[in-house]
């Protein structure tokens, strides 16, 4: 089928793909740096900790900023569109010998990545680090110990700066979302105590003036990590309430519920109270395993809550997964492209036609007309749209990054 016959099979059913393919091209995805090396960071040896883990050695990992950044770019040449980036403060660039801890990092070490941006056009999202640090083996801005509570709360402040720097300096928005990996292995003795520390911090972090206007502070909560399996201070309601009540964003990532919670569930709900909301999209198999986004049921149905309901400038949309079994680079390619690919699948969907059948409670024709929906020629609107945004198809753009590997991945020492 070619899409000619595509988009009048869709016209039929009241779909106008010229316009979903004019509206897909608009819709920046911010891809995460921290793919390309394993959630590394160039500030320092320390391994990942934090209760998140990648597994695998797939050959190849970028080491340096340079490798890193080229090995993003490659990944952006093969997914359509423009898009953002996003980045840790761990990724911070020191030059001529200079380092500086978390708590005295500057807009100047970041200044390699908003040349790297402006140079192509992206913004930039941007996290706080909390851990793979020395002084993150405890709990962070949760601690008991006032001395690591202040440093953590201090990094906080600064990346503050540093997100208002790169807002500035690249004229569009940055999202800085904070998470922490703060909890128990075993069962607490205080469940409020830390808490109540995490909430001070926050207070304090937000007590210094910015402009929140081009700073989006988004709070991500989790349910458990490898290590701390037994209790989190960041929870989903501690971070939902704290952000209710303090004009803050609340960031959804799809890991970090229990296995039979759904982001997509949630994110109707949000949206009927929030002005804005994130997301940090992801594949969990069994647990927050990070796997990479694939097009899969939940994946369709997150997309279809932003689609439908008319969310896409209200939904801050970021990956995050770390696979390093696999070429890193194809693994953002195949994210990011899956989660347009959903976002795309949504807008050709009739869903005033669906959403009157089940207020109908016409629930065999939703059924029904829902499973035919599934073998409507999607793939052609789809590859119409690559190839109008001048990018390789599907079945084209690997062999691109296995000669990518070849002849950059293999080489590096
Ligand atoms: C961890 C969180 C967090 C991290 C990144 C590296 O469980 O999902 O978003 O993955 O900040
Ligand atoms: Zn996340």
């Amino acid at each position: 089928m070619s899409y000619l016959s595509a988009k009048e099979k869709y016209a039929a059913i009241g779909i106008d793909t010229e316009a979903a393919i004019e509206r897909l091209k608009n819709i920046a995805v911010s891809m995460h740096c921290w793919q390309g090396d394993d959630v590394g960071g160039f500030d320092s040896k320390e391994a990942l900790s934090g209760g998140i883990q990648t597994t695998g050695n797939y050959p190849g990992k970028a080491t340096t900023p340079q490798e890193l950044m080229a090995d993003m770019d490659k990944a952006l040449s093969l997914i359509p569109g423009k898009h953002r980036i996003n980045l840790h403060a761990c990724y911070a660039v020191f030059e001529n010998g200079e380092w500086a801890d978390r708590d005295a990092l500057a807009p100047a070490h970041f200044a390699k990545w908003v040349e790297f941006a402006k140079e192509r056009g992206l913004g930039i999202d941007f996290n706080p680090t909390f851990f793979s640090h020395p002084k993150a083996s405890g709990m962070t801005l949760a601690s008991a110990d006032e001395e690591i509570r202040t440093f953590w709360v201090n990094h906080a402040k600064c990346c503050l700066k540093i997100a208002e720097y790169f807002a500035n300096e690249l004229n569009t928005f940055c999202t800085l979302n904070i998470w922490i990996p703060d909890g128990m292995k075993d069962i607490p003795a205080d469940r409020i105590g830390p808490r109540a520390r995490l909430k001070k911090s926050l207070d304090e972090i937000f007590a210094t003036d910015f402009d929140r206007s081009k700073v989006y502070v988004t709070l991500e909560s989790k349910v458990f990590g490898i290590g701390v399996e037994s209790y989190t201070v960041g929870s989903a309601e501690f971070y939902l309430t704290y952000a209710a009540k303090n004009d803050i964003m609340p960031l959804m990532d799809n890991g970090h519920y229990h296995p039979t919670e759904y982001v997509s569930d949630k994110i109707p709900t949000m949206l009927l109270f929030n002005d804005k909301i994130a997301l940090h999209i992801t594949r969990p198999v069994r647990w927050d395993s990070d796997h990479v986004v694939l097009l899969d049921d939940e994946t369709k149905e997150m997309a279809k809550e932003i689609v439908k309901n008319n969310a896409l400038q209200r939904v801050i949309m970021a990956l995050d997964y770390f696979d390093a079994s696999i070429n890193r680079v194809a693994a953002w390619i195949v994210g990011m492209r899956n989660w347009q690919k959903a976002l795309l699948s949504s807008m050709l969907t009739p869903w005033d036609e669906l959403k009157k059948l089940q207020d109908n409670e016409d629930f065999t024709a939703l059924m029904v007309t829902n499973e035919a929906l599934k073998c409507y020629p999607f793939g052609e609107v789809w590859n119409e749209f690559c190839n109008r945004m001048g990018v390789l198809m599907d079945d084209e753009w690997y062999a691109e990054i296995k000669k990518y590997e070849n002849d950059v991945l293999l080489k590096r020492g």
